[in-house]
């Protein structure tokens, strides 16, 4: 049994799920996972044995729970050091936590609109102004942290960091969905497609069982 474990919704849906399980792959250490399948009877009843809030994902240390993606993701920050979730930089970093804080607190349009769905990515017809205004914001951001902080790589701040897992799931919806994006963010949700976390949580995603027809369209 390893010394943390994961508890999470489904894969193929939890797009918080998702932040998590990146941020604790890319420490590197061995960790156990549970999937509580959401939208089922007794899915709360299940959920509350591992999260105080009701949602997932939760992080189990031995006695400790951790709940909310962001706060998984400063723990294991603080733990992993050698993992460089945040950028060494000062304004970097300042940076890196502004656009997490943003993702985590922002995005409502988009994300009613395109539910993250791994296996039938989600195709709306149109694009609603409000919807279409998020994915201005969002591809700003990324445009803007590619050129100010990006040299040293792909992603956002060069290496993988904590605001590479928060809007990995938004890299999802949007490309599932077949949006057309700006060169740089283009370039930027390739390299997300590319890694290689993401392509593993995609697998297991295609091999889950469960079907919740309010994320299907
Ligand atoms: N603010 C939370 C959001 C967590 C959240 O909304 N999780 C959803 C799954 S993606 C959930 O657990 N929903 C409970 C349910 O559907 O019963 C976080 O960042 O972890």
């Amino acid at each position: 049994m390893a010394d943390y474990k994961l508890y999470l919704g489904n894969k193929n849906y939890s797009s918080w799920s998702l932040r998590a399980w990146l941020v604790m792959k890319q420490c590197g250490v061995p960790f156990d996972e549970e999937v509580v399948p959401l939208r089922e009877v007794g899915t709360q009843t299940a959920i509350l044995r591992h999260s105080p809030s009701g949602r997932l994902p939760a992080l189990a240390v031995g006695e400790l729970t951790i709940w909310e993606s962001v706060a998984i993701a400063e723990y294991l920050a603080e733990r992993f050091t050698d993992a460089k979730l945040w950028p060494a930089d000062r304004a970097a970093r300042a940076a890196a936590r502004a656009c997490s804080a943003e993702m985590h607190a922002g995005f409502a349009e988009l994300r009613q609109a395109v539910p993250m769905n791994c296996r039938h990515p989600a195709k709306p017809k149109s694009v609603s102004a409000p919807v279409r205004a998020d994915i201005d914001r969002m591809t700003a951001i990324w445009a803007a942290c590619r050129a100010r902080y990006g040299g040293g790589g792909a992603l956002l701040f060069g290496e993988f960091t904590i605001p590479d897992a928060m809007f990995a799931p938004e890299v999802l919806r949007l490309t599932g969905a077949g949006i057309e994006l700006p060169a740089a963010a283009r370039t930027y949700a390739d390299a997300v497609l590319a890694l290689p976390a993401l392509a593993e949580w995609q697998t297991a995603a295609a091999v889950e069982p469960w079907l919740i027809p309010e994320f299907e369209l």
